[in-house]
């Protein structure tokens, strides 16, 4: 029996400033772009449920919020706070897991079929994780369990705020039948407005449909929507997996004793280490150079730097050390350009580009 959970924080960008700000708690509280007395441009970013009451929601302009309720308490963003919080939940989290997958700053699939035999005990086990997270971090999250990640997901949202929702094999079909198509995974206006053109309005119509029809429709994942309809989703809970160095090397094509062609081979090797980088929207603190001699002994050399994504600063350290450490008599077979000590650079982030 497969056990899935879904761990989701409740209003959290707020409930993060509730942690340093007590005076807010209860009161209707918005983090997002500043209104500037309804004026101002952008959008809610979240809000916590007592600020719901009168309306407002995620994603919604700010200007809207503040009609809404001007005399709600607005705070601007503070990324660096809350995914200090978030690392600090994510570890409690972790702690109680076979499998951790981290879905967003707030969120996190894990798998703990090993730990429960039945899902009694599941709830239970949801329970202790819901208040290891309330006395060790002080706030108050959501635990979806099932026997997959599609019904963890859905129990969770049916279970906020400040909940554990759990569906067991033989709830599912009657948990989902009366839902609303777009609360499946992967199913957003655009979809839910097709299938409603088709005439499938709820989960459970949908449950009924021919696959072969959802194929023609929509191809594979028409296929993958009637097998959701059903509560079948077979997908792993997949362990993040962290890259902690990145680096390249170059063998000459004969050993070499010019400072030239060391130079020459770090700079390449560095273009491509920051290509790398990039992508990941990382900065480093650490640059490694490996220097490999014909008699195969090898030299490591590391500088700590200040957080960089600079292809300059490889080539300058890199070609510092080698000047620095380098024995010049001997020669060289091969060169190595390593960075590491990676931070996720901000703007790379999909909720700020949300917010734009
Ligand atoms: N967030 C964001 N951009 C979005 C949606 C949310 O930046 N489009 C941020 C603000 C939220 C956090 O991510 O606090 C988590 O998002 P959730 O969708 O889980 O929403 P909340 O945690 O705020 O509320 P809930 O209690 O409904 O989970
Ligand atoms: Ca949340
Ligand atoms: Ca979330």
């Amino acid at each position: 029996m497969r056990v899935i959970m879904l761990v989701d924080m409740d209003y959290f960008f707020v409930a993060c400033e509730e942690l340093r700000n007590k005076d807010i708690i209860g009161k209707p509280t918005v983090v997002g772009f500043d209104p500037k007395e309804g004026k101002g441009r952008g959008v809610v970013m979240t809000c916590n449920y007592e600020a719901r009451k009168f309306g407002i929601r995620s994603g919604m302009p700010i200007s809207m919020a503040y009609r809404l309720k001007p005399d709600a308490i607005y705070l601007p963003l503070d990324y660096d706070w809350y995914e200090k919080v978030s690392k600090d939940v994510m570890s409690v989290i972790k702690e109680r897991a076979t499998k951790f997958e981290q879905v967003s700053v707030d969120e996190a699939f894990i798998d703990v079929s090993d730990k429960v035999t039945d899902f009694d005990e599941a709830r239970i086990y949801a329970r202790r994780i819901k208040d290891d997270i309330r006395s060790r971090i002080g706030l108050p999250c959501t635990i979806g369990v099932s026997y997959n990640k599609l019904l963890a997901k859905m129990a969770c949202e049916s279970a906020k705020p400040n909940g554990i929702g759990v569906v067991t094999e033989s709830e599912a079909k009657a948990f989902l039948e009366g839902k609303s198509t777009d609360d499946l995974y992967g199913v957003g206006r655009k979809t839910k407005e097709r299938l409603e053109a088709m005439g499938y309005r709820t989960v459970g119509e949908l449950a009924k449909a021919n696959p072969m029809d959802m194929m023609e429709h929509f191809g594979a994942f028409g296929i993958e929507l009637h097998d959701y309809a059903n509560g079948i989703d077979s997908s792993e809970v997949n362990e993040n997996y962290e890259i902690k160095s990145i680096s390249r090397e170059y063998t000459f094509e004969r050993d070499t004793s010019s400072e030239k062609d060391v130079i020459g081979a770090i700079d390449r090797l560095a273009n491509e280490v920051i290509g790398d980088v990039k992508k990941n929207g990382f900065a480093f603190k650490v640059v490694t150079l490996k220097i490999r001699y014909s008699d195969f002994s090898e030299h490591l050399r590391s500088r700590s730097i200040r957080y960089s994504n600079d292809v300059r600063e490889i080539m300058n350290v890199c070609a510092q050390l080698y000047r620095d450490n380098a024995e010049k008599e001997r020669k060289v077979r091969k060169i190595g350009v390593r960075v590491s000590g990676f931070i996720k650079r901000k703007g790379q982030k999909s909720m700020e580009d949300f917010a734009k």
